[in-house]
């Protein structure tokens, strides 16, 4: 099947970021994978010496297949640039990531990263976050305790009432690469993006949320018609 021509577009624009040399984060999900094909044809085509580093198993997987060396943030320790997906992009390119599961990984290695480059269709694009529902990971221990305390900490934000739900795959927890379950918070709207993501970080049993504040250095927006808008 054809990839999508706008997801296409924008991951072409920032493959054509990638120098020879590079230290690379390789994000997740649709348009992060069609960005890893074309790196890896690119890398062919051109003989670049990458080193890169995967937010999840299944982009690491890819990469593996399509040549790409692919090794642990650990062993490539720093990262030149990243490029990932988004599920929503507001106009100070605050994020909205973890559609995918991945956003624990995903936000570790855009934070061991010079800079981020989020690739991404008009969909993505809005006014305000908070459409696109937020997802938390959750330790699998105490789980029902922290969405309790999930309730307790949106309601003080003057959020109550909106369905906090466990994400599930096929008719099971979907289980993240790290063995975590996911929440994921269905809030309408987000207004104070800060104040929810301290509050989200400060609960015991979260390990990450999904809002990426201030990370993201450049959002390419691919068109249709095979042109990009830059972001910054
Ligand atoms: O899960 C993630 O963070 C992905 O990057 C997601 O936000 C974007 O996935 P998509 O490119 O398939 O829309």
């Amino acid at each position: 099947s054809q990839p999508d021509p706008a997801k296409l577009a924008a991951a072409r624009a920032a493959v054509a970021l990638v120098e020879d040399g590079m230290k690379l984060g390789l994000g997740t999900g649709s348009t992060a994978s069609i960005m890893v094909r074309e790196l890896a044809d690119r890398a062919r085509a051109e003989n670049l010496s990458l080193r890169c580093a995967a937010t999840s198993k299944a982009t690491a997987d890819l990469a593996c297949d399509l040549g790409l060396k692919v090794e642990t943030l650990d062993e490539v320790r720093w990262l030149d640039l990243t490029i990932d997906g988004a599920d929503e992009v507001d106009p100070d390119l605050h994020l909205i990531k973890g559609g995918g599961g991945a956003h624990l990984r995903e936000k570790i290695v855009a934070a061991a990263s010079d800079r981020m480059v989020v690739i991404a269709d008009p969909g993505k694009i809005v006014d305000q976050l908070g459409a696109f529902p937020l997802p938390v990971e959750v330790l699998q221990f105490g789980f029902e305790t922290t969405r309790t305390l999930i309730r307790r900490a949106l309601a003080a934000l003057d959020m109550e009432g909106h369905d906090v739900m466990q994400r599930l795959k096929d008719s099971d927890p979907w289980v993240t690469d790290e063995g975590n379950l996911i929440l994921d918070l269905h809030l309408e709207v987000i207004h104070d993006p800060v104040a929810l993501a301290h509050a989200l970080a400060a609960i015991p049993g979260v390990v990450e949320h999904g809002l990426f504040l201030g990370m993201c250095d450049l959002a390419i927006i691919g068109k249709a018609d095979g042109s990009v808008v830059e972001l910054n």
